[in-house]
């Protein structure tokens, strides 16, 4: 049994994950979106990496009861009804619908782990559920990874610092789960920055991406820290 994480999913296959539990973080922003989509009433919520087979997907459902979302360099694809902001996801517009989702990292981590043996998805916003689906994996006897999405195979900070927390809340674990290298990095890091989370996520590199965007609320929204207690879990090819 062990606590893992993988700043990035560069040069993890498959196998990586088999009989393990994944919790997949984008904090900035596909996890929180995802949260904030089943907080606010979606039925689900269909992950997948390819923008083309969102679309082809979402086609073959019933306009009533689904939405197609989703964003590449954090801009809203042409043709969707919905980009990857947190806050285009209202109760007016999912509400018992299934929504199909592309995202440039946090979709393409999830589809990648899915052969995880359990397998859900945490942010900031989320930090205890997930927290308590960690803990629970690490009773049941399985190795668990904080897989971190990053940006196009890169570290991304605010991943890191989410991991980082994860490992805190779960270092006491009874079981004393040894940690790799990912997992001591990710916890100094957050240690760090533990006082002021909201203001290390202001110096990511992604923040400046979503500002240059127009974004940059987002940013503030993605950090309050266990404002849900969602935990998008993935079975059957949807996280509900
Ligand atoms: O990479 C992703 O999956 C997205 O979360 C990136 S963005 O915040 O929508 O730009």
């Amino acid at each position: 049994m062990s606590l893992s994480v993988a700043l990035s999913p560069a040069g993890l296959d498959a196998e990586a994950f088999d009989g393990r539990a994944v919790l997949v973080v984008d904090v900035l922003r596909a996890s929180t979106t995802v949260v904030t989509a089943l907080q606010n009433g979606a039925r689900a919520v269909i992950p997948v990496a390819d923008k083309g087979e969102a679309g082809r997907l979402a086609a073959t459902l019933d306009r009533d009861v689904s939405v197609l979302g989703g964003e590449r360099g954090g801009e809203k694809l042409a043709g969707f009804a919905l980009g990857n902001s947190p806050r285009e996801y209202t109760e007016a517009a999912v509400a018992g619908k299934t929504v199909v989702l592309t995202t440039t990292n946090g979709t393409a981590a999830l589809v990648r782990a899915r052969g995880a043996a359990r397998l859900a998805m945490g942010a900031l916003v989320n930090a205890g559920a997930s927290a308590a689906f960690l803990h629970r994996a690490l009773d049941d006897g399985l190795d668990a990874v904080v897989l971190c999405a990053g940006w196009e195979g890169r570290v991304s900070l605010e991943d890191a610092l989410c991991a980082g927390l994860l490992v805190d809340r779960l270092i006491d674990h009874p079981s004393a789960p040894p940690l790799n290298d990912g997992a001591r990095i990710a916890h100094g890091l957050y240690r760090g920055a533990r006082d002021d989370l909201a203001r290390a996520l202001f110096g990511a590199d992604h923040t400046r991406r979503l500002v240059a965007l127009g974004a940059g609320d987002d940013v503030a929204l993605c950090a309050r820290l266990d404002a849900s207690d969602v935990l998008p879990v993935y079975r059957d090819n949807r996280l509900v």
